[in-house]
């Protein structure tokens, strides 16, 4: 059965089209340097925005008008799947995403719970057997129901660090099951709310076991797939562990982890701690730490995790730039862990969502992939350090200097002389690439 009825498969139909239900810029085929814009961007569908949630918020229930509505338990998850790799094929979309809780309903047992996971599972294994459309990653949710209240592998009860253990052990086995190229571990609860009740150590220690016991299982079970930890500084939890990548890079090191795991890095998360996108983008790479991006953007007047359809062309280019020096995603991807706005209730709407952010960071591909080849920041960045390609500097970067050389030398200078950052410049150079790029492509 057709759960989008009135919708076609989305097509390329170029800048000058009208059609809301058309690619603009995103032509799945087109070549960039030598890869296809479907493979740099590895576009993602994620599976609780798009076909879990209803547009529900704290002051409201949901409003979404959703073809599967009728349904309840087993066989609403039964209908949401199937509608799912309908969706797909008509996006025309590489992957998608879920937790266990969004394709299965919790049953009144864990194990009730693992065999309403089977099912559905085994329906979509069966999908991936002929459908185009693959998994990107799966995750356990270990925030949504009650027993998280003071977190899960960070509780203060061991039997719910047991259950956490045993979700993701299940979902490692799904991972494997379903040939996921990577699993996120995203602790949304993993933090504290006061230190009037919280041992931090035992705490950040836990975590740190339990991450090492998840390493340890998928080497058991022989699964290969990346490990991504999502930094998020706060919400739900007030004080969250895995506050943004440097702070995430901080505890893998301490804890001997960071040769297992990489970040999935999301822009909404990244404005929430105070950065921007490509900060942890940034951060990410230059640790060789990016995996995996979840694509969407927040609003600077609200203090939460928006999760809206990313369209601010400005920053996929910058995204895109860093993700391009990146040399791609490697087994990652673009995850829009994006949502429609609760006034945009209509099922048309979640394919309108998506057809934005796969346009924006289209343009933002062809925009960073032209600044990049033309050398405009790289030979701004390198002319601007030149001063440690040559006499001291050169000494500095090499490590054959010291403080009683570096005295001499500062001794000696009668004057010191800077450079302007030419941030003005630089900026105007990306807004000319910018419409450049969009009047090039227009026909
Ligand atoms: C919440 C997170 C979550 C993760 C997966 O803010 O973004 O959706 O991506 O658990
Ligand atoms: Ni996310
Ligand atoms: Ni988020």
């Amino acid at each position: 059965m057709a759960y989008f009825q009135s919708i076609n498969k989305i097509q390329y139909e170029g800048p000058g089209s009208k059609n809301p239900l058309a690619y603009k810029y995103y032509n799945p085929q087109e070549n960039i340097n030598g890869k296809t814009m479907e493979e740099l961007l590895r576009f993602s569908v994620a599976y609780w925005h798009t076909f879990t949630a209803e547009g529900a918020d704290p002051f409201g229930v949901g409003t979404a008008i959703r073809p599967w509505a009728n349904l309840t338990g087993i066989d609403l998850a039964k209908a949401r799947a199937e509608a799912s790799f309908e969706f797909y094929e008509k996006l025309d979309v590489p992957f998608f995403c879920f937790h266990d809780v969004d394709i299965a309903p919790e049953g009144g047992t864990l194990k009730e719970s693992n065999d309403n996971l089977d099912t559905i599972v085994g329906m979509i294994k069966d999908y991936l057997k002929t459908s185009k459309t693959k998994l990107l990653w799966n995750t356990a949710n270990m925030f949504t129901n009650p027993r998280y209240v003071h977190g899960a592998a960070t509780s203060n009860s061991a039997d719910v660090f047991a259950y956490s253990a045993a979700k993701v052990k299940k979902g490692l086995e799904v991972a494997k099951e379903l040939g996921s190229p990577n699993y996120v571990f995203w602790g949304g609860r993993e933090g504290y709310e006061t230190l009037l009740n919280t041992d931090m150590k035992l705490e950040q220690d836990n975590l740190a076991r339990f991450f090492h016991m998840a390493v340890d299982y998928a080497k058991e079970i022989g699964y290969d797939g990346q490990f991504l930890i999502e930094p998020k500084p706060k919400e739900p939890t007030k004080h969250q562990y895995d506050f943004d990548v440097a702070t995430g890079l901080a505890f893998l090191k301490t804890y001997d982890l960071d040769q297992y795991f990489k970040f999935n890095i999301e822009a909404n998360h990244a404005t929430l701690a105070g950065h921007t996108f490509e900060h942890e983008l940034r951060t990410a790479r230059i640790n060789g730490m990016l995996g995996s991006v979840d694509a969407n953007q927040g609003d600077v007047l609200l203090g939460w995790d928006t999760d809206e359809f990313p369209t601010d062309l400005y920053t996929t280019t910058l995204a895109m730039y860093e993700i391009l020096k990146n040399g791609g995603l490697g087994k990652g991807g673009l995850n829009f862990d994006a949502k429609v706005r609760r006034g945009s209730f209509e099922p048309d709407d979640l394919f309108e969502g998506h057809i934005a952010g796969m346009d924006s960071f289209a343009v933002g591909l062809k925009v960073a992939n032209k600044l990049i080849e033309d050398n405009v920041l790289d030979g701004f960045i390198e002319n601007r350090y030149s001063s440690y390609t040559q006499g001291i500097g050169k000494k500095i970067v090499e490590g054959t200097t010291n403080f009683h050389e570096l005295e001499q030398h500062a001794l000696g200078l009668t004057e010191i002389k800077n450079q302007s950052g030419k941030t003005e410049r630089l900026r105007a150079l990306v807004n000319q690439y910018l419409l450049e790029t969009l009047s090039s492509v227009r026909v």
